[in-house]
């Protein structure tokens, strides 16, 4: 059994899968604390976990391909200066069960919480580079893309791959880190230890864990998470019709928000004839949000959410770490039941669309309409 290694895992999560093991927490703990704890983050796996042996494992370096790897232990990558950042990394299936309610899709049934946000240390990908001897000039045709490969592989001996552009991967100001800690601990294994590439801004697939190689290449990954996944398309395009490579990889994520408190289908006792609303917001590519916006009564009254957590520090094109925020919304006497929603801004004034209908793709990706919950009232 190639998953008999994998590690033990809090039984706070809700596994959507258990081999490969995917699971989520639930979702009124993300807004609890502004960092969410590595044991409770949500673990996106696609092969078994590798067992990993920190003083044999090496980094390689491949500068193009017609050169040699260079490569690294985890010691000459620790000597690099150490950079930490702060940033949420999302599953381009998070909230995929609510857009196949829409219709089926094919894909794990995420709920609203395949999302965490951490801070990560690690060194600079062009610190590792500049070790390595490379220092790609931004115009060099040959380096377009930057690839990463993880060490878990399928039967066939595949790895787990995937690729950013070169344009975000080789700008400092793009922090992209090859990361050994989380939330200032070394990495857990689901979480790709002992090293694993952070690109903020960007989906989780491309944010790969247990890294093995770096390569610098004039094309994209040819990995079939690369080309055959992770990639958005017409509401009318179905398996029969569908072509991937017509469409481009899921890199930026657009807004997204969700309600992680209250729970769906429970029963909330208001405070003050008020409901408390929590949840989080988020946008790729490094957009800070700038307002979210709650309704309970299908937007006739809009109320601007309050901003409970948010890095202060980060400039607003590069706001990696997500934003909580709490609404407190008065509610008409005898009221028994009510459906809220939310919407995010980004710095770009882009905002969700309204409902899953005409965003509804057969993968179930990109699932950002304005979250809906429903709850009853004592
Ligand atoms: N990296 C490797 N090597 N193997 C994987 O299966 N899954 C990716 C990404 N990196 C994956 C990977 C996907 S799809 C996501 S959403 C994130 O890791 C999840 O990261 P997490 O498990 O730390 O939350
Ligand atoms: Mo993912």
């Amino acid at each position: 059994d190639p998953y008999a290694f994998e590690p033990v895992r809090s039984y706070l999560l809700k596994a959507t899968s258990m081999k490969p093991f995917n699971a989520e927490p639930p979702p009124s703990m993300l807004v609890e604390q502004f960092l969410t704890p590595a044991d409770i983050f949500y673990v996106r796996n696609h092969l078994p976990v590798p067992i990993i042996d920190e003083d044999s494992y090496r980094l390689e370096i491949q500068g193009g391909p017609h050169t040699q790897p260079v490569s690294f232990t985890l010691e000459d990558i620790k000597k690099l200066p150490p950079v930490t950042i702060t940033a949420a990394i999302m599953c381009a299936g998070n909230r995929r069960s609510e857009m196949s309610q829409v219709k089926p899709v094919k894909g794990l049934s995420w709920g609203p919480a395949a999302v965490g946000n951490a801070t990560w240390t690690g060194a600079r990908l062009t610190d590792v580079l500049k070790l390595a001897g490379l220092n790609p000039d931004p115009d060099d045709t040959n380096v377009q893309h930057v690839h990463f490969e993880g060490l878990d592989m399928d039967l066939a001996r595949v790895p787990y791959a995937a690729s950013v552009p070169a344009s975000k991967a080789l700008d400092p100001r793009g922090d992209v880190i090859l990361a050994y800690e989380m939330n200032g601990e070394p990495l857990t294994r689901d979480h790709g230890a002992p090293l694993r590439a952070v690109v903020p801004g960007v989906v989780g697939a491309r944010n790969v864990k247990w890294l093995g190689k770096v390569i610098l290449s004039p094309a994209e990954s040819t990995s079939h998470w690369q080309q055959n996944d992770y990639k958005g398309f017409s509401p009318s395009t179905d398996w029969d019709t569908v072509d991937f490579s017509k469409s481009p990889a899921i890199q930026e994520l657009p807004v997204i928000s969700a309600i992680c408190v209250p729970v769906p289908d429970t029963k909330v006792e208001l405070k003050n004839q008020k409901i408390d609303v929590q949840g989080y917001a988020w946008s790729g590519g490094g957009k800070a949000i700038v307002r979210v916006d709650v309704t309970i009564d299908q937007g006739r009254t809009w109320h601007v959410a309050k901003f409970m957590g948010q890095d202060k520090q980060a400039p607003l094109t590069r706001h990696w770490g997500w934003t909580l925020w709490q609404a407190t919304i008065p509610v008409e006497p005898n009221t028994k039941e009510v459906e809220i929603w939310s919407k995010a801004v980004d710095a770009s004034y882009n905002t969700q669309p309204e409902s899953f209908s005409n965003v509804w793709n057969l993968r179930g990706v990109l699932a950002n309409a304005y979250h809906r919950v429903r709850v009853s009232l004592s």
